[in-house]
């Protein structure tokens, strides 16, 4: 991993500002000091490796765009998709927790939040004290999240919160929950649960074969009182929620690059080192095919990333526009790591590369924060104006 170099073969790199590449390096620096010699392992064990969140937050992955005032990096978005390509290129689990912290939790206390919640949250958030989960998805409502049950009524004094909440990345270890429930209206609110709070509890999902250095796990509600200064009042509807989803699939299109790079520079480097029938694999005409295409697909992502990041920045972006790089990206790094898998034969489906463990980690990315299919629909629903989902 310490061979690692990030292609360019667009020379990309002219389209970013020194800070831009500063941010990288540190991000890329730490993810293979700290990151690739020990994540094979937590991935074999499914265990979530505690000991990189001081890292993480280090390198500004917690907040990267939140202002420097609640602790956050007070960077960009192009930086903020470049830290989640290197970390992303180390393991597809550890950007989901760095994505579920900063676009998950963070975001909403910041937009939504009242200033208390902000200075009581973010700072500790920013720096990795505390850990935080998003829970949205439901057992019965995954892709339609607006049919959520899990709901609260207004007892005078407090919220009463009740139902359950599956598949939330943290939440085994979590501290805070950013929880979205519906109030006796049927209207969708995000309320801070906190971990101790009684009727709350978070049991670990077992038997992954994906995103195994992540822990994931419900989030149950038995009559918990939530106090009333912990719901966030200044946005509510399903559109609170997405708008989250926003900012963390955003994330998503530049980190599935870095775990294609990943698998495109082991492929690469294998390729000149085996030798068979006299001569390296690479010089075979298949294989260059695999190689040749790899790096055209990486260089489109490439470009698809930056020019969202742009418009993001001006703010400018549509969701819609964030759905096509999300699901194209995605899509891309998971066929890369197939066919890079290939390229290393026998040894591709081992733990010694890490080509099969992106491979893995890639189908959750591309079912999490809308599947494949969804990000479609809402390209076809942008374009045609006529609406799939209803
Ligand atoms: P629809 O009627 O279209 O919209 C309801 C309201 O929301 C607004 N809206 C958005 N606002 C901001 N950002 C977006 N991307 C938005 N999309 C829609 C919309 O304007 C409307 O507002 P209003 O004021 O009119 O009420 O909603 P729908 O029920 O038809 O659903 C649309 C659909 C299917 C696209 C949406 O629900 C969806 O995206 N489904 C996928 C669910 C999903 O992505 N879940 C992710 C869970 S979190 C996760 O996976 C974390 S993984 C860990 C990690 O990140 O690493
Ligand atoms: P379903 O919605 O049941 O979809 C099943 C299939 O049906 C899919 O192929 C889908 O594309 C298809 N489908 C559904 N509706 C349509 C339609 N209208 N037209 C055509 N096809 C359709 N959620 C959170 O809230 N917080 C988290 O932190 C979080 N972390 C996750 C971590 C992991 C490892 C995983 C796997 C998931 C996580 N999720 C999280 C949940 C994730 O967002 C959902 O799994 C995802 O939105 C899909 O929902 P579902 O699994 O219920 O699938």
């Amino acid at each position: 991993p310490d061979l690692f170099e990030a292609p360019d073969y667009y020379n990309l790199d002219d389209l970013l500002t020194d800070e831009h590449k500063l941010v990288r390096e540190a991000a890329r620096e730490w993810v293979k000091r700290d990151v690739s010699p020990i994540i094979e392992e937590y991935a074999q064990k499914a265990e979530f490796p505690e000991e990189i969140i001081g890292g993480l937050a280090e390198i500004g992955a917690f907040g990267p765009y939140i202002p420097e005032e609640y602790g956050g990096a007070g960077l960009d978005q192009i930086a903020y998709g470049l830290i989640m390509q290197e970390i992303e290129r180390g393991d597809s689990g550890v950007r989901s927790t760095a994505s579920v912290q900063s676009s998950l939790v963070m975001y909403p206390i910041w937009k939504y939040g009242t200033e208390e919640q902000r200075k009581k949250y973010l700072p500790k958030l920013a720096s990795g004290e505390w850990m935080g989960s998003f829970g949205l998805t439901e057992p019965d409502h995954g892709s339609n999240p607006g049919g959520m049950t899990t709901n609260f009524k207004d007892m005078g004094d407090h919220y009463l919160l009740n139902g359950a909440k599956m598949w939330i990345s943290n939440s085994p270890f979590c501290q805070i929950a950013v929880v979205w429930a519906k109030d006796e209206n049927g209207r969708v609110h995000g309320l801070i649960v906190e971990r101790g709070m009684e009727g709350f509890s978070t049991p670990e999902t077992h038997g992954k074969w994906s995103l195994r250095a992540s822990a994931t796990g419900e989030l149950i509600f038995d009559n918990v009182k939530v106090p009333k200064e912990n719901l966030l009042p200044n946005k509510s509807g399903l559109g609170a929620p997405l708008g989250c989803l926003d900012s963390a699939r955003f994330g998503i299109a530049w980190g599935a690059i870095g775990a294609a790079m990943d698998c495109y520079d082991t492929a690469l480097r294998y390729s000149k080192e085996r030798i068979q029938f006299g001569k390296p694999i690479g010089a075979f005409q298949l294989q260059q095919k695999k190689l040749a295409e790899m790096i055209t697909e990486i260089t489109k992502a490439q470009l698809l990333a930056w020019r969202l990041g742009v418009l993001r920045n001006e703010g400018k972006a549509t969701s819609a526009q964030i759905s096509m790089a999300k699901r194209n990206n995605v899509e891309m790094a998971i066929n890369i790591a197939r066919e890079a898998r290939q390229i290393l034969g026998g040894m591709g489906i081992t733990g010694e590369y890490s080509i099969m463990r992106h491979s893995m980690n890639l189908e959750s990315v591309i079912t999490y924060e809308g599947t494949h299919d969804i990000h479609l629909l809402i390209t076809g629903l942008d374009i045609t104006g006529l609406n799939a989902f209803k």
